[in-house]
């Protein structure tokens, strides 16, 4: 039976950069979650009868939310769902799952690497039949939707068994509860050369990976140490917990700082690698040495073809505004296209879509390429281990002639977490009055050359995305950007990321802070980040 379920519209809907996510107890308001799905529902048309991906990244209140969704996708008319067995997907594998089976779009329930509990983050975002996260165009309508929202469609059934695989049906629906390691791990065989990496690994290479606790530690047991032989005792906290063991399963150098620490020590393996909440994120430090984002997706453009998923080259290279230019000098060597898109992995969609690109990565730790239409943490892993096998090389050397060839990008970026939200818009917009002015004037010894707000172009369907974010060039190539965060919970998250270029290899060695501290420097005589903060220091530095 159907039932049609009267509600009123929550005023703060609005999907961020990346799905809605809020604190797990305004997810739990009696109708909140039911009124997001409905409005993410009402604002598709055509899928009756189609099939719905659903899956999350474990945390808590997942089952419950899956046992929501699958009674509402019922209750709207879909005619078949493919859920994760335990109600888990990585965010990737979901990508994967909507692209094989066709299917008309997924449900994917994260709140990524923020943390998880009863009283910590839940997410829910649409990913449209591309598998990718839904455009902008998508998630307007979902929000508009959700203003005038005044009822939702619910099928009543028994709770799903989320535990067993196999089909049933309910509620004129089928129901196929999936394995939801197999077919992700079987994609990964066909990028990869499973023999050589395999082949590496037994000759003594040490991998070690750190599933923070939450949704890849599945994947990796089967990837990485059933299929290829990494010792099962260096795949850590690979028990996905509704808590994420009371962490943030945010892979960077604070919350991943004991793998961090091991691959600093003497014994350290000769790899380390950790994924996020949802497993569409990578952080990899070689032996001694910590590899950015930025300067990770440089290197794996200018060897992926080293794998035979990339044999015949790439298409492009796109990258968001805030990751460093490193890539665009590969891309150049390479004579390919590359694009420069607003933070958000749904940006990238159209490009991947039309092959204009083939590779694609943010600063934020996420890299992925054609296969999906998500970033894609193991998948990052496991090129970065195609490629050292190749090679025969340690990441150290790869890094280092990496370096050699096309200079040194240092890059890092200061986060400014839970700032009062008035504040950090007037910080911004105290910003934006000065842009026009700004050129050739000196800002604590840096002279700026030129400075905008980034409005992005899509070359493939035309629309115009603006105000993502503010960015300031000096004379002599370094570059300071502005933006706020789009999916933090609490208050504003301002992000403020530096780079600098060294083409000398005599000084590729300095430490990154200190490479970049006259544009830190600029930066809070440009924007008195501290009058306006309050702050003396960033509550993160990556
Ligand atoms: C999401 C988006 C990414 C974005 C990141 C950070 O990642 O998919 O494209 O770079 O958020 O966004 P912001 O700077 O607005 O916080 P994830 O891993 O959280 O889904």
């Amino acid at each position: 039976m159907i039932k049609t379920n009267a509600i009123s519209p929550f005023p703060d809907q609005k999907p961020g950069t990346s799905g809605l996510r809020k604190k797990v107890p305004v997810f739990q308001q009696p109708g909140y979650t039911e009124a997001f799905i409905q409005s993410v529902f009402d604002s598709l048309s055509g899928f009756e009868g189609a099939t719905l991906v659903i899956g999350g990244d474990g945390r808590y209140y997942n089952r419950e939310v899956i046992q929501t969704a699958i009674r509402m996708a019922a209750g709207n008319g879909f005619g078949r769902v493919l859920v994760g067995r335990g109600g888990i997907l990585s965010t990737p594998a979901a990508s994967h799952l909507i692209r094989k089976n066709a299917a008309f779009g997924g449900l994917v329930l994260s709140a990524s690497h923020n943390p998880g509990g009863p009283s910590e983050d839940f997410g829910i975002k649409y990913n449209v039949a591309n598998g990718g996260p839904a455009p902008e165009k998508i998630t307007d309508a979902i929000f508009a939707r959700s203003q005038v929202i005044d009822r939702y469609l619910i099928a009543d059934f028994d709770a799903v068994d989320l535990d067993r695989t196999g089909a049933s049906e309910a509620g004129g629906m089928t129901i196929e509860v999936v394995d939801p390691v197999a077919d992700y791990a079987d994609l990964m065989e066909t990028l990869f050369d499973f023999d050589a990496i395999r082949a590496f690994i037994a000759g003594g290479f040490r991998v070690t990976f750190d599933a923070m606790h939450a949704v890849t530690g599945p994947y990796a047991r089967e990837i990485l140490v059933r299929r290829l032989g990494a010792d099962p005792d260096l795949v850590i906290n690979a028990a996905p917990l509704e808590d994420f063991g009371g962490h943030h399963p945010d892979p960077n150098l604070v919350h991943a700082k004991a793998l961090y620490d091991t691959m600093m020590g003497p014994d350290a393996p000769d790899f380390g690698a950790a994924s996020d909440g949802d497993g569409d994120r990578n952080l990899i430090i070689g032996k001694g040495v910590f590899v950015t984002p930025s300067d990770s997706l440089a290197m794996l453009a200018a060897n992926a073809h080293l794998a035979p998923g990339y044999r015949d080259g790439l298409k492009g290279i796109a990258r968001s505004m805030p990751t460093s230019g490193a890539a665009d000098r590969v891309a150049e060597k390479l004579g390919v296209e590359m694009h420069e898109t607003p933070t958000g992995w749904k940006f990238f969609g159209n490009l991947l879509d039309a092959g204009r690109c083939t590779i694609c990565g943010e600063e934020s730790a996420g890299t992925g390429s054609d296969h999906v239409r998500e970033k894609d943490g193991l998948w990052a892993v496991l090129l970065w281990l195609n490629i050292l096998a190749a090679r025969q090389q340690s990441v150290l050397e790869i890094v280092e002639d990496h370096w050699a060839e096309y200079g040194r990008t240092y890059y890092s970026r200061h986060d400014y977490e839970a700032v009062d939200t008035d504040r950090a818009n007037q910080l911004m917009n105290a910003l934006e009055q000065k842009l026009d002015q700004l050129a050739g004037t000196e800002a604590d010894g840096l002279t700026v050359e030129r400075a905008d707000s980034f409005t992005y172009h899509d070359p493939i369907d035309g629309s115009v995305s603006r105000n993502q974010g503010i960015r300031i060039f000096f004379d002599g190539g370094s570059r300071l950007v502005f933006r706020l965060s789009g999916t933090g919970t609490s208050g504003a998250t301002l992000r403020v990321y530096m780079e600098r270029h060294e083409p000398d290899p005599a000084h590729h060695s300095q430490e990154t802070q200190d490479a970049l501290a006259p544009v830190i420097l600029a930066a809070e005589a440009l924007a008195g980040i501290r009058e306006w903060t309050g702050r003396d220091a960033p509550t993160v530095i990556t």
